[in-house]
């Protein structure tokens, strides 16, 4: 029973490991991947910060689904970051995240802590833990798009 269990995590790791760019047949199919994920990231992202900010009524079933996305989607772009994805498909990203890997990286676990909060706020139904979570979150998006992504 131990043994499975491990397995079935060592499985569950694998499946989102950032090793995981190999899947991808060529590097255009690689970045439309990550920038699907992060289209689906901004517009739940997005849900949850018109609801943070007043610009859209507070529902707490809108605000936990979207935060059952957010859990998901925020580590599937860095899957797609694999070496020779860095031209093509008209991809903002800069080469610099080929050149200063472990920044990127730090950046992504950045991001990806301060997301882990805000879908615990998300989720806890809580508007005011939400109005708090979201603006750290929203600086890890736009401090990682200073550096690495074209205007
Ligand atoms: C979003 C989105 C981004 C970030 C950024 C945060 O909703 O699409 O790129 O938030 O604007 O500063």
């Amino acid at each position: 029973m131990k043994k499975f269990a491990i397995l079935l995590a060592a499985l569950a790791a694998a499946a989102i490991a950032p090793s995981a760019w190999a899947q991808f047949a060529k590097p255009d199919k690689a970045i439309e991947y990550r920038q699907a994920a992060f289209t689906v990231m901004a517009q739940h992202f997005g849900s949850l910060g018109a609801m943070a900010n007043g610009k859209a009524p507070f529902d707490a079933k809108v605000a936990a689904d979207d935060a059952d996305v957010l859990a998901v989607v925020d580590r599937l772009p860095f899957t797609a970051f694999g070496p020779g994805t860095d031209k093509g498909n008209n991809t903002k990203a800069k080469p610099d995240i080929w050149q200063k890997t472990d920044d990127f990286n730090q950046h992504a676990d950045k991001m990806k802590t301060a997301m882990a909060n805000l879908v615990t706020a998300a989720r806890s139904g809580n508007l005011d833990a939400i109005k708090k979570a979201f603006g750290p979150t929203a600086q890890t998006c736009k401090g990682c798009h200073d550096s690495y992504k074209e205007k």
